[in-house]
């Protein structure tokens, strides 16, 4: 080959991968789609490990607290993967992967979305992520010395995901949410542990390994935040970067404790909306909740308060409370529970779409 046809071969490759990266990019995942299209029409509500367990049963097929009190179950349905990573059969909360797989399935054929949470223990020391001064981040990015240890933790989710098929054997799209909160101290990817560029470093590693190493490619990432911040500026404080982000969300249980912060979480809402308006992608209140649902009217006067805001009601796409554990809390009434007859009232919002309503919608 004469130098002029090694030139004219080396560009021709050099434009056939830049064409093979616009296909990936451009090709959009299903549940980034239905999260734009679904803003005005309703807010999908979701609920953590609603089909593993509830307030008297665990693991019965087809239960749901959110049916038990609704009649229908959740459109989002979340998940925790922490234990994955060393190869537990269990998570954090002793759901068995192999049922967490079944089920998600199980509700990705019924209509529904799943998303999953992660809090790993450590790769260095196997302390649980609930550790907000331990200093473990920069040890687990590109020149850390436990960078390859990390590698092998996310080869255990990316094995996970790909095992997550539907019935004819395809893959089944998903949100994952990994690294949230981190602008509170109690994690130790949290701001007390690692700089925003560490944990930047971090997140960004965990999704193009993911995605470009493990081929992990039905994934759509969301930035969670808890509800430390006021401005755009802070908010975007540990943002990884658009090409590893799709969904911006907020948590946020905090601001609903003090009389009157409604208006806070509202307020947060708008600036999240902003941002993804800006950006394309939805927003969502990722997690939310009022601990042992001490508050009756919680469901209608807090949460429906806010998800009845003009501008949220027209720009969210959804909102997820967390799980009901009958040993350690739970953000969901079940029957005969005083706030029951609440939060079916606010199911009961047109606004508020549960699995039947939103595949209505679809
Ligand atoms: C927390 C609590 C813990 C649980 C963890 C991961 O908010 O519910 O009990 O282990 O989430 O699911």
């Amino acid at each position: 080959m004469n130098k002029l046809t090694q030139l004219l071969s080396i560009l021709c490759l050099g434009t056939l991968f830049s064409c093979q990266n616009e296909v990936q990019e451009t090709a959009q995942n299903p549940i980034i789609k239905s999260l734009n299209d679904i803003k005005g029409k309703g807010i999908l509500f979701g609920h953590q490990d609603d089909l593993a367990y509830g307030m008297q049963w665990s693991y019965v097929d087809g239960e749901s607290d959110v049916k038990r009190v609704t009649g229908d179950y959740p459109a989002i349905f979340g998940w925790e993967l922490g234990g994955i990573e060393e190869d537990r059969t269990v998570n954090l909360d002793s759901v068995p992967f192999d049922t967490m797989k079944r089920l998600a399935a199980w509700g990705h054929s019924q209509g529904g979305i799943n998303t999953f949470s992660w809090h790993p223990f450590s790769p260095i020391d196997g302390i649980s992520s609930w550790n907000g001064d331990s200093v473990v981040v920069k040890h687990l990015i590109s020149g850390g010395s436990h960078h390859e240890a990390f590698k092998k933790q996310l080869d255990k989710v990316a094995d996970f995901f790909h095992a997550l098929k539907d019935e004819n054997g395809q893959a089944i799209p998903f949100i994952f949410r990994p690294w949230h909160e981190m602008d509170g101290a109690w994690f130790w990817w949290g701001k007390k542990a690692c700089t925003p560029e560490e944990l930047k470093q971090l997140f960004r590693f965990t999704i193009e390994y993911m995605r470009n190493v493990r081929g992990v490619t039905q994934m759509a990432v969301a930035y969670s935040p808890d509800r430390n911040f006021n401005t755009q500026d802070e908010y975007l404080t540990w943002y990884p970067g658009d090409d590893v982000i799709d969904i911006l969300g907020m948590d946020d249980y905090w601001d609903f404790k003090h009389e009157g912060g409604e208006q806070d979480v509202i307020n947060k809402l708008h600036v999240v909306i902003k941002t993804a308006q800006a950006k394309g992608m939805p927003a969502a209140l990722t997690e939310t909740g009022c601990s042992n649902v001490t508050d009756s009217l919680w469901y209608t006067q807090k949460l429906g308060v806010v998800l009845n805001d003009a501008i949220i009601k027209k720009e969210l796409s959804y909102a997820m409370v967390w799980r009901n554990d009958p040993k350690v809390h739970f953000y969901f009434p079940y029957p005969g529970h005083p706030a029951a007859n609440d939060a079916k009232a606010f199911a009961d919002d047109k606004h508020i779409l549960l699995l039947e309503d939103y595949k209505k919608i679809k």
